[in-house]
């Protein structure tokens, strides 16, 4: 049986490629997903890919993941650095969560510093742009060999 990782992307995300290219480079999220769904296939991993501006429609795909998935790797966007919700959902749902960021978010400004996300996740990815969503199928798949801890 294939295993099922939750990919997970916040706020405004869905610009990418459009503006901002200095910072978030120039893929897309449709390229962001097909290089995550590659990095998943080679490595025996399915993933379902999504993409919300919604904060409680992230909140309601982590509970969704619970009994569906083995693992979530999160670019929560902007709420990375707001949401106590979702830093809630991840940490009651009991599975492996990767963070991820394009941008270097500790060479940002000081409110992109701080990750309430980063309360919940066994490990952070940033500043290696999409790279970042393959390296983090990469240690997913490390973290579900050793049996998946959450920590
Ligand atoms: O570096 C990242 O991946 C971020 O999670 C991206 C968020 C930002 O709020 C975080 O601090 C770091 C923003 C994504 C917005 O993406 C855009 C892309 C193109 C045009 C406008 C926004």
């Amino acid at each position: 049986m294939t295993r099922l990782i939750y990919v997970l992307n916040g706020p405004n995300l869905n610009m990418l490629g459009v503006r901002e290219p200095e910072i978030y480079g120039t893929e897309t999220l449709a390229d962001l997903r097909s290089r995550t769904e590659k990095a998943a296939a080679a490595n025996g991993l399915t993933i379902e890919f999504r993409q919300s501006n919604v904060e409680g429609e992230l909140v309601n795909w982590v509970q969704e993941a619970r009994g569906k998935a083995k693992g979530i790797i999160i670019n929560a966007g902007a709420y990375t650095h707001t949401s106590v919700a979702v830093l809630d959902a991840l940490q009651a749902v009991g599975l492996p969560v990767i963070e991820v960021h394009l941008s270097n978010i500790f060479r940002r400004d000081q409110f992109r510093q701080h990750s309430y996300v980063s309360l919940a996740a066994t490990g952070i990815i940033c500043g290696l742009g999409g790279k970042g969503y393959e390296l983090a199928i990469e240690a997913m798949t490390d973290i579900l060999s050793k049996g998946g801890n959450k920590a």
